[in-house]
């Protein structure tokens, strides 16, 4: 299936970073060399396509989608610092602070951060999507955050050289990768006044959890030139997953039966969901 949204996205991140022409160009340069470096664009679609079905302007949805890539994308920059993962690997590129240095990649990482929210919260944007917009804003900033992906990421290196039980693990899941994939589904449904809808929460968390499954699995059947970041992380930073705990047959099993319970979902929602639905079985059988 092809991503319908993928070149509006593309277009509009590229358009939506300061320009060059100025002093501090290296911190910009350092963030579009890491925003505009492809990536598959999951977070921002998600959002793209709660917002169409559930009866959204496109263009009016499109800086928070932008804004939400910007976020993840802040986070894998931060994510490959020494401090962290150490990974000099990133969307098949040398890691930002390879290329830029430590300093200057924490730093392209906290001004994409600003650069999200002024995106949404700008009078412009304001404008369009009134207060639907405002409260968007409101719940990326608590998902990615300290009880949200931050507080998810705390979590991951608390649990490294350690023995989590399988609850721990899929609880850290659900707040390091699932919070900003749930709060793209649910920022696409709030900007249409639509709130704390039960259909879109359980596609939402389930394609969450899937997707990190899959990372991992991904982590050990795939390859580096695949994936374009390093495979083996978790067991060179003596991390156990969901994977090396319950081995990769019954995981393939759980991803199958979360991704069946968020179609089961959307088929609730009284709309044109295929998309949506092709893009839960798209994640869970995808190959990087
Ligand atoms: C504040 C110093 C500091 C660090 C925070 C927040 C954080 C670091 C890390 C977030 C946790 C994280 C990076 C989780 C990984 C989630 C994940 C599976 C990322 C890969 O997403 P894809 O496959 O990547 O969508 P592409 O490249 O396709 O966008």
């Amino acid at each position: 299936m092809k991503n319908k949204y993928l070149d509006l996205i593309e277009k509009n991140l590229a358009e939506m970073l300061p320009s060059e022409n100025c002093t501090e160009a290296n911190v910009i340069k350092s963030i579009r060399y890491s925003l505009l470096a492809g990536g598959k664009r999951i977070r921002p679609t998600l959002l793209l396509a709660f917002n169409e079905i559930f009866g959204g302007d496109t263009q009016t949805a499109l800086p928070f989608a932008c804004a939400v890539e910007m976020i993840h994308t802040y986070s894998l920059i931060h994510d490959d610092l020494p401090c962290m993962d150490n990974d000099d690997l990133r969307r098949g590129k040398p890691s930002n602070h390879v290329v830029f240095g430590e300093d200057v990649a924490l730093l392209a990482g906290d001004a994409l951060q600003s650069l999200a929210f002024s995106s949404m919260l700008s009078a412009d944007v304001l404008k369009k999507s009134g207060i639907n917009g405002a409260i968007a804003a409101g719940f990326l900033a608590n998902a990615s955050g300290a009880t949200g992906m931050v507080g998810g990421q705390v979590i991951d290196l608390e649990t490294e050289n350690k023995n989590p039980d399988i609850e721990a693990i899929l609880e850290m899941y659900s707040k390091k990768t699932g919070a900003l994939i749930k709060v793209s589904c649910e920022m696409g449904a709030a900007l249409c006044g639509v709130y704390d809808d039960p259909n879109v929460k359980t596609y939402a968390e389930n394609i969450g959890l899937a997707f990190q499954i899959v990372d991992d699995i991904l982590d050990i059947e795939s390859d580096t030139q695949t994936l374009g970041k390093p495979v083996g992380s978790d067991a060179e930073n003596n991390k156990v997953n969901y994977v090396t705990k319950t081995g990769i047959s019954e995981s393939k099993k759980l991803v199958e039966k979360l991704t069946k319970s968020a179609i089961d979902a959307l088929e609730q929602i009284p709309a044109d969901t295929q998309f949506l639905q092709e893009l839960a079985e798209q994640l869970a059988h995808r190959i990087k």
